[in-house]
């Protein structure tokens, strides 16, 4: 076969019909999708993926943490596989195309190989990592990094959710515990392609990222402890009130980013409030603040800073709070060689391209510790994402999936 030309493409409108096929499992109630890891609409969405890739061809692997490994053979028997893929499950208002785009655009992959009889020495692995989001279950990319050797088996099955039910029970109830070891499998190299979830490459008006470093990224659970009480009632100097301790909290997570300005971020995206009710003082909080930043250092000083402060603040209002780190990694240097076949991929096709630093967690970001790994990005409308009107252009799903094939072909080396 000739060298991999500029005229080697996927399938666009196969791809984009895959994406809204898998979209109407799950949906959210504004135009994305609800399919949280290990729920039955997770389990609907895998048969589906499974489907597809028999149709490809391909044997299905499975994990005893529900990941996924569609298997393409390679002609060289002894040759480690090429793994790319992404995750099926999204946010409970999530997208259509967070995660899903990075696990349908290796089936492309698949489907465009076995058009054209393209061969590789390498085998071809299409995967779906368990529980990616860390909405359900945390701490977020669950899976991958049991696969990687960052957490327990054990430790992940013994996740609890909301309702108090475990991950490796919800994981067995849906049918998706696989036998295979976790862990086991080697790789030649991880490739994967996501929406940028931020708004620079629409901004700066490229169709590609060149994902040469991933940020870092902190949970810290906090709990606050003062005292239910009236809200009518109860004279306002009495009150210990930990709705109040933590918007003071809150308040000086925003100062602790933006002191870091302008690559650090922070928020609390998680907040329970207790017991809930319209006139009782809440007497209990627990939320979590999500920190990141390129920057191992100014993690690092923003989470001491967030326990100082919010000690003092707790302190002074004479309230208990307790903190759990419950997640969290160091920034990633994607591997140089995975990096330039995607940059020269970009390059070969015509499409415009930029480097940049990945501002959302990723598989990539543990498979990267045990295998060469880049990240290839598309653009997402006004940066939009983790919100049901999460959009992108069917142009840069086709664009990205384009040099996704043609890294991976680089890599996987064509025989025929
Ligand atoms: O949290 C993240 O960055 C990813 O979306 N799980
Ligand atoms: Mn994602
Ligand atoms: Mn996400």
């Amino acid at each position: 076969m000739a060298a991999i030309g500029e005229n080697l493409k996927i399938n666009s409108e196969r791809l984009w019909d895959s994406l809204m096929e898998m979209a109407k499992i799950g949906p959210g109630v504004a135009g994305g999708n609800n399919r949280q890891t290990v729920t039955d609409e997770d389990s609907e969405g895998r048969h589906l993926f499974q489907d597809w890739c028999k149709a490809a061809g391909c044997t299905m692997g499975l994990d005893q943490m529900g990941n996924m490994f569609a298997h393409r053979e390679g002609t060289d028997p002894d040759a480690l596989p090429i793994y790319v893929g992404s995750h099926l499950d999204t946010q409970p208002t999530g997208g259509k195309y967070d995660g899903v785009l990075g696990v349908l655009s290796g089936l492309e992959l698949l489907r465009t190989m076995n058009d054209l009889d393209i061969k590789t020495k390498h085998p071809i692995v299409v995967t779906n990592w368990t529980n990616e989001e860390g909405t359900r279950y945390a701490p977020a990319m669950l899976a991958s990094g049991v696969f990687a050797g960052i957490h327990t088996q054990d430790w992940a099955y013994d996740r609890v959710d909301a309702e108090g039910k475990a991950f490796g029970d919800e994981l067995q109830r849906i049918g998706w515990r696989g036998d295979e070891e976790v862990g086991a499998r080697k790789m030649h190299a991880f490739f994967e392609l996501h929406i940028e979830q931020g708004p620079i490459l629409e901004a700066e008006g490229k169709q590609i990222g060149v994902v040469t470093h991933g940020q870092g990224l902190s949970w810290t659970q906090v709990t606050i402890t003062g005292k239910d009480a009236h809200t009518g009632s109860t004279p306002m100097p009495m009150r210990k009130n930990a709705g109040l301790a933590m918007a003071r909290i809150l308040d000086k997570v925003e100062e602790i980013a933006l002191s870091h300005a302008p690559h650090a971020v922070g928020a609390a995206g998680h907040i329970a409030v207790y017991p809930n009710s319209r006139n009782v003082i809440p007497g209990k909080v627990v939320f979590t603040i999500d920190f990141r930043s390129p920057d191992l250092a100014v993690i690092t000083d923003m989470e001491a800073r967030l326990r100082l402060e919010a000690q003092a603040i707790c302190d002074a209002m004479g309230m208990g709070i307790e903190f759990e780190k419950v997640g969290g990694f160091d920034p990633v240097a994607f591997d140089e060689t995975c990096v330039q076949a995607v940059r020269s991929a970009a390059e070969r096709l015509g499409y415009s391209h930029m480097d940049l630093i990945s501002g959302a967690g990723h598989d990539a970001c543990w498979i990267n510790k045990v295998a060469p790994t880049a990240m290839i990005m598309c653009p997402c409308v006004d940066g939009l994402s983790h919100n049901e009107a999460e959009e992108i252009s069917q142009e840069w799903a086709a664009a990205g999936t384009d040099v996704l094939l043609h890294a991976v072909l680089e890599t996987a080396i064509i025989t025929t």
